[in-house]
């Protein structure tokens, strides 16, 4: 492998010229591209080599983490940086004529996810990696991602299939030796042996070949090197059973073709539920295989191996491994049960209703025949059991069991079957305590730990900010690079004025930076000295960008009404991508562009109050907005967001929370203080009263803002049409408003002249910028994995 410039250089001229047969200047950026990832890859080869070696060797324990997302981003750069060759790498190509960006720029960010559950896996693989912790990720190799998102003329989200390995993949290994055999449908025949023991066989059943794609998950500053192993469905070797044979083939094909189907009808369903039990099925066997290669048995295998659940999408790992340890190894059910238990544990990553998992057990009986009947004596056995420990309150069975009413829970599976559950937030976990799982906690008083995420400061600060990196740099030395816990010597310098006035200028360029990135993508300009406050996430009625778009109609229309009150120039950022069948959320995204094209045109307001919706929210946009904004708007209603990892990204890039006390935010707050935050809204406790007499109505008729407000939903104001966002109106008025925003709309508009007020104020804003980044630390998922790791998985550091 290269170990200068001059060796990089030739070796990257050289596999240019083999690969493509031309002389280099005649190669594409996409082929240098597709070249220079694989010598990356083959860079980190022997490290991952080593890595693998050395668990063995050292006979440690290694993790599994189940994920149906792993939000990635992209890659090069990172493991350029994490290997500690990009200045190698940058100079050589600038030496031989070709411009890093350029090639930087041919990568599509992986389409393995969604939102924030999978970008959260992503920051814990570098994490794992970066703090010498053998982790591995597990998920599927979707061919398409969610979707690429435009913004049509009307305003409207449009989805573009996202083929993002349409130029390769250059980080992939393709491992057919490992492909395992997954059997869906069919019958099971049950036999007895001469001992009156049962043996099940899988008969006439529908067979997939998994076949494994891994790829490198390089730690910084180390030679360790995780896998992040990603199935591929594949016609099997075996000839499909009373099936058309062309139907077989595309019935294959749909299972790797995207993330989240559409689950609308039971076609979706179905195709969802052979996406969970096809990587969960692949990923048990190649643990199982693993183990068996440095071990005689699988009685220790939770001794060795933690699998660690994302969200209730893998819980089908519990009675798969229970089928495998029975019916491929022959263990009876106690003890297959025991290591299931050991091995396994469950995050939850949401308390929303419709967000957590339900399955017909008639879909699990037709499609899993064998997993369904492990899944009933779960059940049986679990209520029996439960029966003994609470015989005075025999409701708490029902209410707690998997199966109810022919239906599957999987948070209820996931939680019988894991020997750790966690939340993701000090208050998620408190609302999963006492309220989604208080039932639970009665028979496992000490199952439900808390978590709170954490995001890589590699990519989400070194790597995306160079400007602020060197600022902390400069002013308390690297230690905070390698050390989360450094973050916060730079407390001992926020009232210095030149390091204030230094944020200020850092500050200043990334919005520069993400001014030109804005008129790059949508043609707007927008001010880089006015204050950018952004909002950017997944849409969703409870993340309450209505809300944010409702104070910004509400300051037009004051402004329209008295030339006397301006405001100091603002603008506001939107990004978010809409499920494709959410059309209420849809209809959100339209209002802002409709809001955005008529308050951006015209001329009393458009030097003051600008707002831009930015097509296509992914990783690669989130490197440039977070550096560049000011405010972090995080307003979802109190005890909807589990967590939030973007309050995190954008605190530790020195802008300052506009939220709910919600999620992390309530971490963010009682780190940096009511001086250096702005707080708003209704707390849990003052919801879960309000619920009961809240009428929507009311805040509509007493508050002459939020009727002229709301008006405008429903007299065309906007794009001409009174109908167009009824529904919105409709959900706010009809349905007395599900997620609170009239409620907290007051708070809000005060919230927002306070945050107004203090940006003002330049070096006390800077210095509350200042104390952000410092307490940030604790958001570094580095902290985050070391608790997995030593609550959760007892895990040791591997030696090299
Ligand atoms: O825990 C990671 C994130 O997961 C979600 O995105 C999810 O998919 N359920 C939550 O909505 C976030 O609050 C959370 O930060």
């Amino acid at each position: 492998m290269f170990r200068n410039k001059r060796e990089f250089k030739a070796e990257f001229h050289r596999r240019l010229v083999e690969a493509y047969g031309c002389e280099m200047e005649q190669t594409s950026p996409a082929e240098k591209y597709l070249t220079l990832g694989t010598m990356v890859r083959d860079y980190a080869s022997n490290y991952w080599k080593d890595t693998k070696n050395e668990t063995a060797s050292q006979d440690l324990k290694q993790v599994y983490y189940f994920s149906m997302e792993f939000l990635l981003g992209r890659m090069l750069t990172s493991n350029l940086k994490n290997l500690g060759i990009y200045d190698i790498v940058t100079e050589g190509l600038q030496e031989l004529g070709i411009s890093y960006q350029e090639i930087a720029d041919q990568e599509n960010d992986p389409g393995l996810g969604n939102g924030g559950l999978g970008r959260l896996a992503a920051c814990f693989m570098d994490s794992a990696a970066s703090e010498n912790y053998v982790v591995n990720g597990n998920c599927i190799r979707y061919r398409a991602g969610l979707f690429r998102q435009f913004i049509n003329k009307y305003g409207e989200q449009v989805e573009m299939p996202d083929m993002w390995m349409r130029i390769g993949n250059p980080w992939e290994i393709r491992k057919l030796k490992h492909a395992v055999d997954v059997k869906f449908y069919g019958q099971i025949e049950v036999s007895y042996d001469e001992n009156g023991d049962m043996h099940f066989r899988h008969r006439h059943a529908s067979h997939v070949l998994a076949v494994p794609y891994d790829m490198p998950m390089i730690g910084a500053h180390t030679k360790t090197v995780n896998t992040l192993r990603l199935w591929s469905a594949e016609p099997a070797d075996v000839a499909p059973r009373d099936r058309d044979y062309r139907q077989y083939l595309s019935d294959v094909e749909a299972i790797c073709l995207n993330v989240y189907p559409d689950d609308s009808t039971e076609e979706g369903k179905y195709l969802r539920l052979k996406q969970e039990y096809f990587f969960v099925c692949a990923g048990v066997h190649s643990i199982v295989e693993t183990h068996l290669k440095n071990h005689p048995s699988l009685d220790n295998l939770g001794e060795k191996v933690a699998i660690q659940l994302n969200d209730t999408h893998p819980v089908l790992v519990i009675p798969e491994l229970m089928r495998v340890l029975m019916d491929e190894y022959g263990y009876a059910w106690d003890k297959a049960w025991q290591i299931v238990k050991e091995t396994v544990s469950y995050t939850n990553h949401t308390v929303m209703a419709e967000a957590l998992e339900k399955w017909p057990m008639q879909y699990i009986e037709n499609l899993l025949p064998r997993i369904a009947m492990i899944i009933s004596e779960i059940d049986r056995r679990y209520c029996a059991w439960a029966w003994q420990q609470c015989p005075d309150d025999p409701d708490l069975v029902s209410r707690t069991r998997p199966l109810r009413d022919g239906t599957l829970h999987m948070a209820a599976l996931a939680l019988i079957g894991s020997h750790a559950v966690n939340g993701v937030a000090g208050i998620h976990t408190e609302i999963l305590k006492n309220d989604l799982f208080r039932d639970q906690v009665r028979l496992y008083p000490h199952l439900i730990q808390n978590k709170t995420n954490g995001v890589t400061p590699r990519r989400w600060l070194m790597y995306c900010n160079p400007e602020l990196r060197k600022l902390l740099d400069d002013t308390i030395g690297t230690a905070w690079e390698k050390d989360y816990h450094h973050f916060e010597d730079l407390l001992k310098h926020v009232d210095d004025p030149s390091v204030q006035e230094a944020f200020l200028d850092v500050k200043q360029v990334r919005k520069e930076k993400l001014a030109a990135y804005v008129r790059d993508l949508t043609g707007e300009i927008i001010d880089p000295s006015s204050m950018i406050d952004t909002q950017a996430k997944r849409l969703h009625a409870y993340k309450r960008q209505l809300l944010n778009i409702m104070q910004v109609i509400y300051l037009y229309q004051r402004m329209k009404r008295d030339p006397s009150f301006r405001i100091a120039p603002h603008t506001y950022l939107f990004a978010a991508k809409a499920a494709s069948s959410y059309t209420f959320a849809k209809s959100v995204i339209k209002l802002i562009n409709c809001v955005a094209a008529k308050i951006n045109n015209d001329p009393d307001t458009r030097d003051v109050l600008k707002v831009v919706f930015l097509p296509n929210y992914c990783v690669t946009m989130a490197e440039t907005l977070v550096p560049g904004s000011d405010v972090s708007e995080q307003i979802s209603t109190a005890g909807k967001e589990a967590s939030g990892t973007g309050n995190m990204k954008f605190m530790m890039n020195g802008a300052i929370t506009l939220g709910t006390l919600d999620g992390a935010n309530v971490e963010i707050d009682s780190l940096v203080g009511r001086d250096n935050d702005v707080i708003f809204g209704h707390t849990v406790e003052e919801l879960n009263t309000l619920q009961y007499h809240y009428n929507a109505y009311d805040y509509y008729q007493q508050d002459g803002r939020i009727h002229d407000v709301l008006d405008t939903l429903i007299n065309g104001f906007w794009n001409g049409s009174a109908d167009e966002f009824r529904m919105i109106y409709d959900e706010l008025i009809t349905r007395n408003d599900t997620y609170f925003v009239l409620a907290d709309f007051d708070a809000y508009v005060k919230a927002q002249e306070e945050i107004a007020r203090r940006y003002a104020s330049r070096n006390t804003w800077a210095r509350s910028c200042l104390v952000n980044i410092a307490r940030s630390g604790y958001f570094s998922s580095d902290r985050t994995i070391e608790e997995y790791a030593h609550d959760i998985w007892d895990l040791q550091k591997l030696h090299f």
